[in-house]
Order: structure tokens, then C-alpha cells, then sequence
């Protein structure tokens, strides 16, 4: 397996599975794409307590594996995973790369059986460093924006995300579409991202606080954005961690609540947690709140990442989905 940036049109080497299984992620210190195997891809954030990590996405229909130039893509009836990886030569523009990625990666959603992007990861190295007077997020933002637009995409549509910096170079990003649209959920404690005003960057974010879809077994499942203690739009308790995190929690408390319809159920089947912190040296004193809060029983995974904002030290994301 390597960082493969040579993987082209393989179409006619289609794949058809019927193991359960629609995507693996695993967590290490590289992003990496093995071109024998489009169902299992690398993020390179790694793990904070050195267990191997890894998530699995079960899907219980048939699926089809291949490539699209450089898109790996598997998809069943009702779902698709698919995922690119950039590579960032020096001196290229975050902003065109960003934009170009993006379009390709929304123009083959759209031509697929399911068209209908619900949730989407993102990572990038250097993350908060500048990049011609802007952070290098604003700038990975304003070519996300670009292709959103250009896709025709509205901000009420944008897909629930997570973007965060991390030390293996290149742009990753994965995602899960779907063969039926989801519903977009907000967050009433945060203004929507894709309305930030203009001081966090010249174009906002594009994406949705969580997304409410009918998971593989018709239930209802939400997938929550990566959230940050983050009140309107302004960073709450810079650098303190453990303020931080409370604030944290009360928004993916409100997020969930803001689900029409029985959210106390959602509440109640919270499936996992994954945790990005700046100092991997804290994940101790998060966990013992977050074993009370979560339950016991919720796995949390601790990855180090940094945070898309210098003064955040922590951004959590998760995944509720009724048995
Ligand atoms: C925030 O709420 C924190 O740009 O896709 C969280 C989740 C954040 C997704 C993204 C950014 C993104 O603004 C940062």
C-alpha cells in the first residue's frame, strides 16, 4: 500500500461484494489509497491511545467496488462511499486544488445511483498555517464554497462535515451519499456555518451542523458534524480545554435536540464519538467527562488533529442511529 497519485480510469475492474461491509476506515500516521482495494482507505490522523483504530460501515446489500480516474467508490443500492486523495505539490493553490477536487468528487455523486451527498470528511495538513494572508483553511473553504456554487449546490443542501488539519500532506476526503436525500439539521446555540461572517474567510464553510437520513435499516439515523465550542459564531474560552469541551457538549446536546419529531430516542442511541484533540497529551481528563456523559458503553475514539481554528484545542463528532 502507498500514497498512490498514478491511480487511473479502472471502471472495467469493477468489484462486486456481498460481505456486509461498505467502507473500512482506518487511522495512522499517512492518508493512504491501496489501489487493489477501493473499500478500505487510511486517514492520517493518528490514533492517540496507539490501538489500532478503525471504523467499519456495515451495508447488507450487495456492493460494487472500482475507481473513476482517481475517485474510489463502492456502491450498493442505497448508499455509496467514495473518497479522493490530493496530492499537494509545492507552490500549488489550496483554493484551486480544493475547487477541483470538489467538482469532480460532486460531479460523480451526482451521475451515481445515489446523488445525494450526507455526510463528508475532510483533512489537511497545516491546517491553521498562512497561506498569502489567510489561514489555509479559509482558503481549502473558499474552493469547497466555489464548487458547491458551481455544482449548483444550495447552502440548505450542503452535506453534515468535519474538516481538520492533521501532519500527513495531501487533501483527503471521503464522504457517504445517499440514493435518498437527508435532511439537513442546525444547530439554534451556533449561526449555520455557511452564514459566518466574512472575518472567519472570504468564503464560509459549506456544511450542515448534522444530517438526518434513513440509515440501511430504514431507521433514522444523524450523523453530527465535527463540533467545536462555538456559540453564534465566535470561539468560546480560547485555549481552555476543559471550558472547551463543556460548550462542546452543549452543542452536540442541542444539535440532537433540534431533530423534529422523537429526538430523545436519537439521544438515547448515541453509536460513537471521535474525539480530535490539538495535544494528545489530554485525552485522559476529556475521556473521564465523556465516559460520564456519553455512558460507558459509547466507543470514543481519540485521534490528534488540529482544529480548524487556532484557540479551539477540541472538536468532537458523532453518529446516533436507533437499533
Ligand atoms: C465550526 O463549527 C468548527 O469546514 O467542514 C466543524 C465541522 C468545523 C466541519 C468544515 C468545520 C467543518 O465551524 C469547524
Amino acid at each position: 500500500m502507498g500514497m498512490d497519485d498514478r491511480i487511473t480510469h479502472r471502471s472495467d475492474a469493477e468489484k462486486v461484494t456481498d460481505d456486509g461491509v461498505l467502507a473500512e476506515i482506518a487511522y495512522g500516521t499517512r492518508h493512504v489509497r491501496d489501489p487493489a482495494d477501493p473499500r478500505r482507505i487510511v486517514i492520517g490522523t493518528p490514533p492517540i491511545a496507539g490501538a489500532p483504530a478503525r471504523d467499519v460501515w456495515p451495508l447488507a446489500e450487495p456492493t460494487t467496488a472500482g475507481w473513476f480516474d482517481d475517485i474510489g467508490y463502492v456502491v450498493g443500492e442505497g448508499f455509496l462511499f467514495a473518497h479522493l486523495l490530493v496530492p499537494e505539490p509545492a507552490g500549488a493553490d489550496l483554493t484551486c486544488l480544493t475547487r477541483q477536487a470538489y467538482t469532480r468528487l460532486l460531479a460523480f455523486v451526482r451521475a451515481s445511483r445515489c446523488p445525494h451527498p450526507l455526510r463528508v470528511w475532510n483533512y489537511l495538513s497545516r491546517i491553521n498555517e498562512d497561506d498569502g494572508g489567510i489561514e489555509r483553511y479559509q482558503s481549502f473553504c473558499r474552493g469547497r464554497a466555489m464548487a458547491f456554487a458551481e455544482a449548483a449546490i444550495p447552502d440548505s443542501r450542503c452535506p453534515a462535515a468535519t474538516a481538520i488539519g492533521c501532519d500527513a500532506p495531501g487533501l483527503s476526503i471521503h464522504l457517504l451519499a445517499g440514493s435518498q436525500a437527508g435532511t439537513p439539521i442546525e444547530n439554534p446555540r451556533q449561526i449555520s456555518a455557511y452564514r459566518y461572517p466574512p472575518n472567519h474567510g472570504p468564503r464560509p464553510p459549506s456544511f450542515a451542523r448534522a444530517m438526518l437520513y434513513a440509515g440501511p435499516e430504514r431507521s433514522r439515523e444523524l450523523a453530527i458534524s465535527g463540533t467545536a465550542s462555538i456559540v453564534g459564531h465566535v470561539t468560546m474560552h480560547p485555549g481552555h480545554l476543559p471550558r472547551q469541551l463543556r460548550e462542546t457538549l452543549r452543542n452536540l446536546a442541542a444539535v440532537i435536540d433540534n431533530v423534529p419529531g422523537d429526538s430523545a430516542t436519537l439521544r438515547r442511541h448515541l453509536r460513537w464519538l471521535k474525539v480530535y484533540l490539538r495535544d494528545p497529551e489530554r485525552a485522559r481528563e476529556v475521556d473521564a467527562v465523556l465516559r460520564v456523559w456519553a455512558g460507558g458503553h459509547v466507543p470514543i475514539l481519540y485521534l490528534r488533529g488540529a482544529i480548524c481554528r487556532r484557540a479551539l484545542e477540541i472538536e468532537i463528532e458523532g453518529h446516533c442511529a436507533p437499533a
